[in-house]
This record gives structure tokens, C-alpha cells and sequence, in this order.
């Protein structure tokens, strides 16, 4: 048995992402399969994230792995994946991945689980998750914006909508339409100026927060009775971001804790808003706490930076009843088995999970199949773009297999 999983090559190449900055790429060799990953890259990082490379260099992790890392995987069993990934660490010696760099450990560990799926001849959905329920997350996309992702945009960071109906290509294609009519809306306001996309593929616009708002919600309304469709709207603020020297500094003004924690909850009341991500600085639990209690029983209220989908934090953020989800990036956290540890930790604790593309992309699509695998309530990838759409796509592929 262990001979058709024994890991018999591994390795690993620099590639380039979708912000044109170099990131890793690596392939599992099984005796008669192969899994091969690239991991995505951060620019609104949360402090408590693991090192995505060592000294910011996507180069020095392929060194480390052709020194270090190579000769000590192969060999491994690649169906135990808790002690391939327990091999990474111990390999890297820190508890941050800092030698290796987190996103080689997130390349390397989904790389083994797809060569396990690819030689059991499953799809990687029906290999990972073993105790969830496989779910079809709903999208939801990013379709202004501005914070980390582009320059001159809004404070906040993401404006986004999820159209509600089940049906995964009318979802995305419902979502896109929004996004162009934003296009179309911005065109008419600066007729003779260029408007940008950011990051994610998201307008971007010399604009006020409360006028992205206001537009967004315009947006989804026409597109939704057009189609006779739900949409709901939802917001990144990526508050850490803007939190300088205890205030929520807009460009516009500075706001207290207290003041930060009035406004969220009226911009979630103004325009309705079904998603909330980390409205408050990272380490405000407390905070978090506050306005989960005001509005979460309609807001889905998700902790990004504050959980950086570490264990430690979801179970303080249980305690202290912080927020009613969770954002899942595997490379916040380096390895599949600690993923899975937070996602458990989360569906026990009736938490939702939401899995997470990050602003740096490639085209691989393993968030789409682990949203499914974790059963995931939604899934955040864009809603236009090659590297967003890859999942996306991907997505509408495995709801087919859901209906046979
Ligand atoms: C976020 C992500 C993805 P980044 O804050 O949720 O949208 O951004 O990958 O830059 O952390
Ligand atoms: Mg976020």
C-alpha cells in the first residue's frame, strides 16, 4: 500500500503571480501520479500570519527546499498528510515558517494531497474533508475597492456582492454583470478620466467610502430586478490597514473605537449588508465582539486578519464570541492540516467559514475543491479575471458532478 504512495520526487520552481511577483510552484511525484500547486500571495496581511518568504524572497524558498527541504520528502508517505505536514515543520525549525517560507509549506502540502487524490483517481474535494459536509460555497466577489489593492481608491478595502441562488454559473455571471455596470457608473461620473481596476480586478475610483456604498448598492438593485435575483452586498473594511495610533484614520477624518464601532453598525443597517470582514484592527476581540452582538444575526460578521485562520485565535475569537465566521487562507497558516484543524474548530463551534483567494493570485483552482471539501458557506474569488475565474469556474465543473 505505502509503495503506491511513497513520494518518489518532489520540486519546486519560481513562477510569477497575477501582480507579476514571483511565488512558488511545486510538484509531488507518486509512482503513478503527480500533484502540482502554486500559492498566492497576500498585500493586506494580518500580523500573525506566517512568513510567506523568507526575507520576502520567493527565490531563497526554492534554495532553502533544494537544500533542505527535497531529499527529506521523498520517500514520505503522501497519504498521511498530518505527517507530511508535521515533516515541513520540523523541517523549518520555526514556528512561523521563516525559513521556508509559508508559501512553499502551502504549495508542498496541497501539492501531496492532490497526488494522493489525482492517484486514488478522486477528485481533490472528495479526498480532503474527511468528517465535513461537502457543501457548494456561494460566491461572493469583490467589485470595488481600493485600501492595499490599488492606489487612490476608497479607505476600505472591499466592496463586494453575492448573488443568492444556487446555481453557481448564475451566481458568478449575475456578480459579473454588477461588476460592469459599477464600470459603466464610474464612466458616466469621470467621463474624462481613466477609470483602473485593482488587484483583484475590482474598480477602482478617487472616491469616497460612503459613496462606494452607495453605488454598489444602485448597482446590485438594478441588476437584481433585472434578473429577478437577490443580491446581497458585503464589505472587506480591512480595518488594520487604516488603524494608526488607536484611531481609524479615513481620508477624510479619524475615527475612535468607539466612533469606528457606531459607524459599522450604521453602514450595516444604511445598505443592508449581508458580509462584514474585519471591521476593527486585528487584535480588537472585543470589538469584534461588540458589533457581532449588534448585528450578527443578520451579517455574516467573518474575522480575516484578526484569525489568520490560526487555531489559536478561532478558539479566542469562540470565547470571547467575537464573530459568527471565519476567512480560510491556507497560506495564512502554511500547511492543509492546520487549515483543517480551523475549520474544524469552526463548524463545531457553529461558526461559517468563508474560503478566501488572496489579492496576488495564480490560476490554480484548490480554494474551489477545499471550499467544497470544508463545506464552506461561501467563497471569495472576484468576479472577473483569469486567476479569479479559475476557481470560479472550476466551481460551476464540480456542482455538475453534484447533480449526476
Ligand atoms: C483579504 C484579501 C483577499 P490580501 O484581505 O481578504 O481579498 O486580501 O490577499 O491582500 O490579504
Ligand atoms: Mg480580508
Amino acid at each position: 500500500m505505502s509503495g503506491e504512495f511513497e513520494i518518489v520526487n518532489a520540486d519546486v520552481r519560481n513562477i510569477l503571480d497575477s501582480r507579476g511577483k514571483m511565488t512558488v510552484e511545486a510538484e509531488i511525484y507518486l509512482p503513478g501520479s503527480m500533484g502540482r500547486c502554486s500559492a498566492p500571495a497576500g498585500a493586506s496581511t494580518g500580523k500573525t500570519e506566517v512568513t510567506a518568504f523568507p526575507d520576502g524572497s520567493a527565490k531563497k524558498s526554492v534554495d532553502f527546499f533544494n537544500t533542505k527541504v527535497k531529499h527529506r520528502i521523498e520517500g514520505l508517505t503522501a497519504i498521511d498528510q498530518i505527517g507530511f505536514d508535521r515533516t515541513l515543520k520540523e523541517i523549518d525549525g520555526t514556528d512561523n515558517f521563516s525559513n521556508m517560507g509559508g508559501n512553499l509549506s502551502t504549495a508542498l502540502s496541497i501539492a501531496n494531497a492532490k497526488a494522493v487524490a489525482n492517484q486514488l483517481g478522486l477528485p481533490l474535494y472528495m479526498y480532503v474533508g474527511g468528517g465535513l459536509n461537502r457543501h457548494i460555497p456561494r460566491p461572493i466577489g469583490n467589485v470595488l475597492g481600493g485600501g492595499k489593492h490599488s492606489k487612490n481608491g476608497t479607505t476600505i478595502q472591499e466592496f463586494l456582492v453575492s448573488s443568492d441562488t444556487s446555481d453557481i454559473l448564475t451566481c458568478i455571471f449575475t456578480n459579473s454583470l454588477v461588476h460592469a455596470r459599477i464600470g459603466e457608473m464610474l464612466e458616466d461620473k469621470f467621463p474624462k478620466e481613466s477609470i483602473g481596476l485593482g488587484d483583484e480586478k475590482a474598480w477602482t475610483a478617487p472616491i469616497q467610502d460612503s459613496e462606494a456604498f452607495e453605488i454598489v448598492r444602485s448597482a446590485a438593485r438594478e441588476i437584481s430586478s433585472q434578473k429577478k435575483i437577490k443580491i446581497d452586498v458585503g464589505s472587506d473594511f480591512a480595518a488594520s490597514t487604516f488603524y494608526q495610533k488607536g484611531k481609524y484614520v479615513y481620508r477624510e477624518r479619524k475615527l475612535s473605537k468607539g466612533e469606528q464601532i457606531d459607524y459599522v453598525k450604521s453602514v450595516v443597517k444604511d445598505f443592508g449588508l449581508y458580509f462584514l470582514e474585519d471591521p476593527m484592527d486585528e487584535n480588537d476581540f472585543e470589538g469584534f465582539a461588540e458589533i457581532t452582538k449588534a448585528v450578527g444575526n443578520k451579517t455574516l460578521v467573518v474575522g480575516d486578519d484578526l484569525y489568520t485562520t490560526n487555531p489559536e485565535r478561532v478558539r479566542k475569537g469562540v470565547e470571547m464570541k467575537s464573530t459568527n465566521a471565519v476567512l480560510i487562507k491556507v497560506n495564512q497558516i502554511g500547511t492543509l492540516s492546520s487549515t483543517y484543524e480551523t475549520v474544524r474548530l469552526a463548524t463545531e463551534n457553529s461558526m461559517k467559514t468563508v474560503i478566501s483567494h488572496r489579492s496576488g493570485e495564480t490560476t490554480d483552482d484548490f480554494i474551489a475543491h477545499l471550499g467544497v471539501a470544508f463545506g464552506s458557506h461561501m467563497i471569495k474569488s472576484g468576479t472577473i479575471g483569469g486567476e479569479r475565474l479559475a476557481k470560479l469556474n472550476e466551481l460551476v465543473r464540480i456542482q455538475e458532478d453534484f447533480r449526476e
